[in-house]
């Protein structure tokens, strides 16, 4: 049989993987961190016994979380990741040539140590427009005395342990707070499937706060959940406002982003709208 891994979600559902190999486990102050290699994922981070990332489907949910708000938020000079230890989102970020500066806020450095690491092809660690600070990104949403960004990316865990205070109004207040009138704040909101009810909540907060609230799908195999949503939220720019330049670049690289996936992504199916 070998050895397996199980993700058990709310005591009803199991999402298993063959391990190969374990190459990392230890217990930071905040999580459990594993790194362990699967014969169907790839290298494969897990999080308090939850799937996080994968080498074989990273690029789904990187992609889809950065390229919506970088390809039509009109000014893109200064973006801040919370979350992201893993560097996925932020080298993402950093394909833009229009990004003067990336700052990170990740809780917890033991992630951000063990996938340099484990997973040293994920993040773009070298690039000297990212400044990586470890702290807790609801006291930075709340506090921090910075210039105003243009875009806000979280890129959390569930909405259990040290991710919990990143799914509430405060936390999203705080985000406004730190964004340009006319910057694009853009997020994970789960499952509408298996988290039906987070992720309603999700936009229905946002909507208290910003103008504009849109969320989008997508797959994301590892979370093995039906389609995963990210959601889109300003005060007035449009995630149909393609800058076609920018997404042109973006298919360069990106293995699952284009123009026509992006204006797709944001149907809403009928029983969630
Ligand atoms: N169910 C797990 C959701 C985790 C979303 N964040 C993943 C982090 C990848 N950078």
């Amino acid at each position: 049989m070998g050895l397996w891994y199980d993700e058990t979600y709310a005591d009803k559902v199991r999402l298993s993987l063959k391990v190969s190999r374990t190459l990392h486990r230890e217990q930071s102050d905040l999580q459990r961190i594993e790194i362990v290699d699967t014969e169907a994922m790839g290298r494969t981070l897990i999080l308090d016994d939850v799937f996080m990332t994968s080498e074989r489907d990273e690029h789904y949910y990187h992609e889809m979380l950065v390229h919506p708000a970088l390809t039509t938020t009109p000014r893109i000079a200064r973006v801040l990741i919370i979350g992201g230890g893993d560097g996925g989102t932020a080298r993402e970020v950093l394909r833009h040539p229009e990004v003067e500066r990336v700052d990170m806020v990740e809780i917890d450095g033991r992630v951000v140590e063990a996938c340099k690491a484990h997973l040293p092809n994920f993040g773009a660690w070298d690039d000297p427009r990212l400044r990586v600070e470890i702290g807790d990104g609801v006291a930075y949403a709340r506090d921090a005395d910075v210039d105003p960004y243009d875009v806000v990316l979280l890129d959390g865990t569930d909405p259990v342990g040290p991710g919990e205070g990143l799914f509430d109004e405060a936390f999203y207040r705080g985000v406004r707070r730190l964004l340009t009138p006319h910057g694009t704040f853009a997020l994970q909101s789960e499952s509408p499937f298996l988290m039906r009810d987070v992720f309603l909540d999700i936009q229905a907060t946002l909507g208290r706060i910003f103008g504009r609230v849109h969320p989008y799908f997508g797959p994301a195999p590892i979370y093995n959940a039906g389609p995963w949503s990210w959601t889109f939220a300003s005060h007035e720019v449009d995630p149909m406002a393609i800058d076609s330049a920018r997404a042109r670049r973006a298919e360069l690289t990106a293995k699952y982003y284009n123009a026509d996936i992006h204006r797709a992504s944001f149907a809403v199916p009928n029983d969630l709208r």
